[in-house]
């Protein structure tokens, strides 16, 4: 071992861990009792299910630990870069089966537990999902930090613990209701908390200038602050021995603050303070591509990013490591503007603390970070107002003023006093706020968009000046997710027939997955597809039934449309579909019985103070309850909205699914990786030229990918027309008939007034042309049902979506990222 044991210590254990249990059947039931005995204080007959759960999972925790602690052993005494992933989401979903698989301990621990008399799958359901996320951006932090465990790099993820994660989704009488996400109210198993390495993160107050022998110099003096206690999670690679960590930071009251309080005789004042205090990592804005600019948010912002980088200075590099090297140990990743506040962290640190010239840590800066840019929506883009961000770290906007001074002097040194340029491209926006997409741009070494067009669009539309000014400074790196989660996690049987055909080691290289081309038009292969979407199927409807009383039908196509609800996604447009399919049945256009049986099924979360959104929710779950209860469809037509859409629903929905709604306007979805999720376990998309739909179709072939809708330049040349979407109203009749049945109060027991405003907003403004779409879509619903008679057809295309779907790896994600952006190695 490179690691010299401690001084004074002469039991050879005490130089490292002392080694996992071993892993057989009886180490493992060996293991399993001592934790529920010791750990839990509970005989096996006393126990409750979550005493079993929480002895199973420290089981797990137990034979991964050896490996972990090893490996941060290893990497210390290394000098290899890590990556610094800094994201404010992590949507990781539950972590049992992610570790037993990991761990190579499934098949023992199913076999420990049967000897124990134990259901294991009772133990699978007490595990709550940490929702410390949204939507895709959450879940990519997640997929990434698999993978490059999975491929031996060096990585620590830096996050939030969020004491209430993604709200909990009610429906009543269709309408969604929030509740809190308490997903820590009986523990969890997995986290490592370690108060007494919590560190101290400083708030408001003002900043002077001082002399430090002959030389001016500033320095914040902070107003008051909060502890950052941090947490720490496994990251198991896959079966490779590896475990990297995931960081999440908790706020605690800081005693010195308390005491002060308390010394002037104010307890309730202390209490009060403490809950100020413990506000900050409270709970996850649940917005979903909009920017809050709320204070509290910045709070949170700054709270974990100035946490972590602290963290990766103070404890994870040696002491007194010389910072004009950071970049070669270190490389922070930008997961959107979120973290960005760290920029200027950064510059403090090295220039207010560490004394360093200017020049020289904006040097280090610059290669210290990289930043990811997850979308083109306006609102999305984040801006703090200036007096806002002076106010709680007024160095940081002395420090962001002199990097946007110098920035502008060298744009004037390129272009001449070019006014508008300046104006286009200062940090500091013309009504006075911070662009943090604009810092993190100066400031990242590089900057990546997530898919072929967003990156494009990126570069031409949103930060040109920019691309020309750094030129090589943009890049794509396409999105990915992680396989063993979404594949053989997600899909066992798919797993199966998969390595029947090909072999193993496809799950860690799934490029392999172009080997099943040739099965697509194998019979038997097929037939065996087909039998492992039907049981799918089966088990989607047992989930559905026990979940949420729901029942589906066995012999319907699976048409799903699963995500964040928002405008630009257009669930209205699948909605328009579902409404005309209904209309042609109940105006006699056609025979229920020639209808091929379709069961809908949606899951998406509304913002809570999104108007729109939500009365979309309302409408999804009033046009179900019309269709699904009209005795003229015959049951043909089926619609499914089991609410609180989650990772632990979703690896039960995309394996059944059939078809894959993608229908986002062109240009408005930075990639998805949904989209993904499906290709991958053999759905057929139908979907816009948008986002990474556009990679899948060019990967998968046209023949096996239903397009439709307008591409970004036509809709580009639409607006420059001008678009006027009543006019699409009265040209196309169906459509005129969907939308008079919405406006005129169908669905809505005779009250037009309830979803007026969607039809009136789509008739008068409708910003993401669902109008403009929707013939070419319901053309595109046609042909997909016409495809769907044909079965081995519809399976052959299936087959080949798997198997062309390989470079959809996240493991392909991190090589990107690693060779054109991180410059870091696997640590082997
Ligand atoms: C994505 C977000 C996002 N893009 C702001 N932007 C947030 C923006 O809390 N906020 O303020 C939260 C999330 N999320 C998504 O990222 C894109 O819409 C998807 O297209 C993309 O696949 C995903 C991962 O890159």
């Amino acid at each position: 071992s490179p690691v010299p044991a401690p001084a004074g210590a002469t039991h050879p254990l005490a130089i490292g861990p002392v080694g996992a249990p071993e892993a057989t059947v009886d180490g493992f039931v060996a293991q399993y009792l001592r934790n529920l005995n010791f750990d839990r204080g509970v005989t096996l007959s006393a126990s409750t299910a979550n005493d079993r759960f929480y002895a199973l999972a420290y089981t797990v925790r137990d034979y991964l630990v050896a490996r972990w602690l090893e490996g941060v052993r290893r990497y210390r005494a290394s000098d290899r870069k890590a990556v610094c992933y800094l994201s404010a989401e992590y949507l990781l979903g539950r972590q049992l089966d992610n570790n037993l698989l990991a761990s190579g301990l499934s098949d023992i621990a199913a076999e420990a537990l049967a000897q124990c008399g134990v259901d294991i799958e009772e133990l699978r359901a007490q595990e709550v999902e940490p929702g410390l996320g949204n939507g895709g951006l959450g879940r990519l932090a997640a997929c990434f930090i698999d993978s490059l465990a999975t491929m031996s790099v060096p990585n620590v993820g830096y996050g939030i613990r969020y004491e209430y994660g993604i709200f909990r989704q009610t429906f009543e009488d269709g309408r969604q209701v929030e509740q809190p996400d308490s997903w820590l109210e009986l523990g969890s198993p997995w986290e490592f908390p370690h108060p007494e390495a919590a560190q101290t993160i400083s708030f408001g107050g003002s900043t002077e200038k001082y002399d430090d022998g002959g030389v001016t110099r500033s320095r914040w003096v902070p107003a008051w602050s909060v502890q950052a206690v941090p947490y720490n999670y496994m990251v198991p690679g896959y079966q490779n021995g590896r475990v990297n960590t995931l960081r999440l930071w908790s706020s605690r009251a800081n005693h010195a603050f308390d005491l002060s309080v308390f010394n002037a005789g104010d307890y309730v004042e202390a209490v009060r303070a403490q809950t100020f205090a413990e506000n900050i990592s409270k709970v996850l804005y649940p917005e979903d591509s909009t920017a809050q600019g709320k204070e509290l948010r910045l709070q949170q912002q700054y709270f974990f990013v100035a946490a972590s980088i602290r963290d990766f200075i103070d404890v994870v590099l040696p002491e007194d490591f010389d910072l004009t090297r950071l970049p070669e140990r270190a490389i922070f990743q930008l997961n959107d503007t979120h973290p960005v506040i760290g920029v200027p962290e950064l510059m403090r640190i090295l220039v207010d603390e560490k004394k360093m010239e200017w020049d020289a840590a904006w040097a280090v800066t610059q290669q210290c970070f990289a930043y990811t840019c997850h979308t083109l929506l306006p609102e999305a883009l984040e801006v703090w107002p200036i007096d806002l961000l002076g106010r709680l770290l007024p160095r940081h906007l002395e420090i962001i003023y002199r990097i946007n001074e110098e920035f502008l002097l060298a744009v004037r040194e390129r272009f001449g006093d070019d006014e508008a340029r300046i104006r286009d491209m200062s940090i500091i926006s013309p009504d006075g706020a911070v662009r943090m997409a604009f810092l993190a741009t100066v400031a990242g070494s590089k900057v990546n968009g997530v898919a072929e067009l967003h990156s494009q669009l990126l570069r031409e539309k949103v930060l040109p000046a920019f691309d020309e000014f750094f030129p090589g400074k943009f890049t794509n790196v396409t999105n990915g997710v992680t396989p063993r989660r979404f594949v053989r996690l997600a899909n066992p049987e798919l797993s199966a027939l998969i390595t029947e055909a090909i072999g193993d080691g496809w799950l860690t290289d799934l490029e392999r997955l172009r080997e099943l081309e040739p099965f697509a038009d194998d019979a038997d292969f097929r037939t065996a597809f087909g039998e492992m979407k039907a049981a799918n199927k089966r088990r989607l409807a047992a989930t559905l039934q026990a979940r949420d009383g729901l029942t589906i039908a066995d012999d319907h196509m699976l048409d799903v449309m699963v995500k964040r609800l928002h405008e630009y996604k257009r669930q209205m447009l699948k909605l328009l579909h579902i409404v005309t399919a209904y209309d042609r049945i109940v105006s006699g256009e056609v025979e229920a019985s020639s209808v091929p049986g379709r069961t809908f099924v949606f899951g998406a979360k509304a913002a809570p103070g999104y108007d729109m959104a939500k009365r979309i929710i309302h409408l999804i779950n009033a046009v179900g309850s019309v269709v699904n209860d009209d005795p003229r469809v015959e049951g043909r037509l089926k619609v499914l909205f089991p609410p609180n859409y989650n990772v632990t629903l979703a690896e039960r929905i995309i394996p059944a699914a059939d078809l894959s709604e993608q229908i986002s306007l062109a240009g408005k979805e930075a990639s998805g990786t949904g989209n993904m999720k499906f290709a991958l376990n053999g759905a057929l998309t139908v979907g816009t030229d948008d986002g990474a739909n556009v990679e899948i179709r060019e990967l998968v072939g046209d023949d096996n990918f239903f397009l439709f809708g307008m591409s970004e330049p036509e809709v580009e040349a639409l607006w420059a027309r001008g678009y006027t979407p009543a006019e699409f109203a009265e040209k196309d009749a169906g459509l005129g008939r969907a939308l008079d049945l919405i406006g005129s109060g169908a669905f809505s027991g005779g009250d037009a007034s309830v979803f007026a405003p969607i039809v009136s907003n789509l008739m008068n403004d409708d910003r993401f042309m669902v109008l403009a779409d929707y013939t070419s879509y319901i053309a595109a619903q046609d042909r997909v049902d016409d495809a769907y008679t044909d079965t081995a057809a519809w399976q052959r295309s299936a087959v080949l979506n798997v198997a062309r779907s390989g470079f959809f790896s996240s493991d392909r994600s991190m090589r990107d990222y690693i060779d054109r952006i991180w410059h870091t190695e696997p640590l082997g």
